[in-house]
């Protein structure tokens, strides 16, 4: 006897089904609906054919794509493994658990870790429910200076909610300084600090933070988003030991799909979990929770290790070379996977990040520190290594991505011979 597919009586045809066969839902999309296949495929040719320097993205692999595109997006699992309110989540829960066991075992902890916040932001927005109450007190590194909306930006729920005080970086030298972030700890006495940034090229001392905050009685929050992947793979220092929260992105260093993780001290379990579900989220995107998983993974391979420690070369490399050009960087130089270039006046960020758009060159204005020009047409731009690396770069063709960046910013190269050069590099 032939088994009736699930699908089978339903006439719509109008949804994918990954089931194999005569469903009419595992018609392809370009099949259903051809003018979103047609989008997919120009994002793929965009990402394809440029150079793509925006320090925060990266290239997930096609396993992590597939465990995303999987049908584990249609089941509703809301709570966690083992303790969930609707039936049929058993396969959930063993995806969710093992996401949460390779977690642990990329970072080498044992904090709890909570798998499901859909982004940095809301992951962030955990640890604040689990940790504040409205009113208390955070101290963060200002959003002009390289911080994160999520860090108590006064349009974000994080500065509507939680009075927010910001630490700035040293003027003289563009760092942190631990020594007027303790100062300023002892005058504010908040209930949270958080250590981490979206455009700070420098190691983040998390021991450091983790003294200052236990001196004035507060928590830590370390936001790990951006370096991530070096952490992982024991190129930057670990917050783990140091902070009570850790929070990050899947999808920039860490080269996953795009969502959160938070991580916390045990005794911070019940009050983070019940703080990502049901206090800001509904049912877990279980489809990306599979695809983390799949990250996480592809993170525990020695492979890992050696492409990040091809990300930092190759950031050190691109900034050599954009200062042997006359390119100030903040700071001087990187240790990670990103440097913010000063343009010095020569053109604003806005304009830097046009003009390299327009010849397939992608990368995003950027506040200095101490910028006296506004966000929207700031004085620098933040350039990464991370997707590039991905796709194969190396040191000698971040040379030439510095050479051809600094060709478009003074306007010394035709369209021509620019277009030539990143078809050239994009080729891998
Ligand atoms: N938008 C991200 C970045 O570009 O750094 C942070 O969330």
């Amino acid at each position: 006897m032939t088994a009736l597919h699930p699908h089978s009586a339903q006439s719509d045809g109008a949804a994918s089904c990954t089931s194999s066969g005569s469903c009419p839902r595992a018609k392809p999309l370009a099949e259903i609906d051809p003018e979103v296949a047609a989008l997919v495929r120009d994002e793929d040719r965009r990402q394809t054919l440029g150079l793509q320097l925006i320090a925060s993205e990266n290239i997930a692999s096609a396993a992590v794509r597939e465990a995303v595109g999987s049908v584990l997006t249609n089941k509703y699992a809301e709570g966690t493994p083992g303790r969930r309110y609707y039936s049929g989540c058993e396969v959930a829960d063993q995806v969710e658990a093992l996401a949460q066991k390779r977690a642990q075992a990329l970072f080498s902890t044992d904090y709890h870790v909570n798998v499901q916040p859909h982004s940095g932001t809301q992951a962030n927005l955990a640890v604040y429910l689990a940790a504040l109450k409205p009113g208390d007190t955070i101290l963060a590194l200002d959003l002009n200076q390289g911080g994160h909306l999520s860090h108590g930006f006064r349009l974000n729920q994080s500065g509507k909610l939680y009075k927010a005080a910001f630490y700035s970086l040293s003027q003289s030298s563009d760092r942190l300084d631990y020594d007027a972030i303790l100062g300023q700890a002892r005058e504010m006495t908040p209930r949270l600090i958080v250590a981490g940034a979206s455009a700070y090229p420098r190691t983040i001392d998390f021991s450091k933070f983790g003294e200052i905050a236990r001196s004035v009685g507060a928590l830590l929050h370390a936001d790990i988003a951006h370096i991530a992947g070096l952490v992982a793979a024991g190129l930057h220092p670990t917050p783990f030991g140091h902070a009570d929260f850790v929070t990050t992105t899947t999808h920039k260093t860490l080269r996953g799909p795009r969502g959160g993780l938070v991580f916390c001290r045990g005794e911070h379990q019940k009050a983070v979990d019940s703080a990502v579900f049901p206090g800001l989220q509904g049912g877990p995107l279980e489809h990306e929770i599979a695809g983390k998983a799949v990250a996480f993974h592809e993170g525990l391979q020695p492979s890992f290790r050696a492409y990040q420690e091809r990300v930092l070369a190759n950031a050190r490399v691109l900034g050599e070379e954009l200062s042997a050009r006359g390119w100030r960087l903040v700071t001087g130089g990187t240790d990670n996977h990103l440097l913010l270039v000063d343009l010095g006046g020569v053109l604003d960020g806005a304009e830097a990040q046009e003009r390299l758009a327009r010849r397939r060159i992608y990368a995003n204005k950027n506040l200095i520190p101490f910028d006296t020009r506004p966000a929207t047409k700031p004085s620098g731009i933040r350039l990464g290594t991370p997707a590039m690396t991905t796709r194969g770069l190396g040191e000698a063709e971040f040379r030439e991505v510095a050479r051809v960046v600094d060709d478009v910013l003074r306007g010394r190269a035709s369209d021509a011979d620019v277009d030539a050069r990143v078809a050239k590099l994009a080729a891998g």
